[in-house]
């Protein structure tokens, strides 16, 4: 990736979580790191062609000079939320927010904090239970999603009753399909699913049988992943109608390949 950086700027801002700093104001030092998948301005010398980095230094300007929150770990979040948004050529940035005259007694250079994020990815979640109050099993699986750190812009389909797929000798499913923002890698969201999932089993008595919520992952982006543990895009999705037809809701995924179970709207949304 090529990198452009914007080094040391100075701002005058008041975050902080002293009263004083927020009214009197202090220096405040930021670094940017912008990763970009190779610059088309390299070769065609088009200021166009490229990440302008005075537009970036606007950018970063307003939102420090701006800031009244308590700490540089959420302003330099803040930073990093705008300077994605700013230019989509930009995949990844890492920025460092310094307060070299922090109000700390003693000898010290400066406070610092860096953070590196990317751009996120839009990923598209199957969610069924067939155990115990059904909906409120999914409603409550989609709030812990949403408080995950680093997902945002959620869509949700509307809620379907659906026939038991494969073991048939269980009862209807409640079925839906989620669709959000995050820059959770893969793997970490399949950790963080599982914890979702285990917190909701561990209120049940019920420790075998049908699933009180399964949450699977159709979609991660435009990605293909192929590993024991995970398989992205889901291997089956297209042949099972309690994913395709909350999916259609959410993205059109182009040709339907419903199975002859039953789905029907259970909750319009
Ligand atoms: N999930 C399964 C197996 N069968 N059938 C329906 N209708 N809905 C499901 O979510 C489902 C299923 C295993 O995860
Ligand atoms: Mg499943
Ligand atoms: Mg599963």
């Amino acid at each position: 990736m090529d990198k452009i950086t914007l080094s040391k700027m100075e701002f005058e801002g008041h975050t902080g979580c002293l009263d004083f700093e927020k009214k009197d104001g202090q220096k405040f030092i930021v670094s940017l790191d912008l990763f970009i998948d190779r610059i088309k301005g390299c070769y065609t010398d088009e200021l166009g062609d490229t990440v302008d980095y005075a537009n970036i230094y606007e950018t970063v300007k307003e939102i420090v000079t701006g800031d009244s929150g308590n700490l540089i770990e959420c302003l330099a979040q803040k930073i990093s939320d705008g300077v994605l948004k700013a230019d989509d050529r930009i995949e990844k940035v890492k920025v460092t927010v310094s307060k070299p005259e922090a109000p700390v007694k003693g000898i010290f250079e400066t406070m610092e904090v860096s953070l590196e994020r990317r751009r996120k990815e839009f990923v598209i979640l199957s969610l069924g239970s067939n155990l115990g109050d059904r909906e409120a099993n999914i409603l409550a699986a989609e709030e812990a999603l949403r408080a995950l750190a680093g997902t945002e812009g959620f869509q949700y389909a509307s809620i379907y009753e659906t026939e038991p797929v494969g073991l048939e000798d269980q009862p209807y499913f409640l079925n839906t399909c989620v669709g959000f923002y995050t820059d959770i890698e893969p793997f970490e969201l399949l950790d963080r699913i599982h914890v979702i999932e285990n917190e909701l089993l561990r209120t049940r008595e019920v420790h075998w049988g049908p699933r009180t919520i399964d949450i699977d992952i159709i979609f991660y982006g435009d990605r293909v992943i192929m590993k024991p543990e995970l398989t992205v895009p889901h291997p089956r999705w297209y042949l099972r109608s309690f994913v395709t037809v909350p999916l259609r809701e959410i993205r059109d995924v182009g040709q339907d390949h419903p199975d002859d179970k039953e789905v029907s709207l259970y909750r319009k949304r």
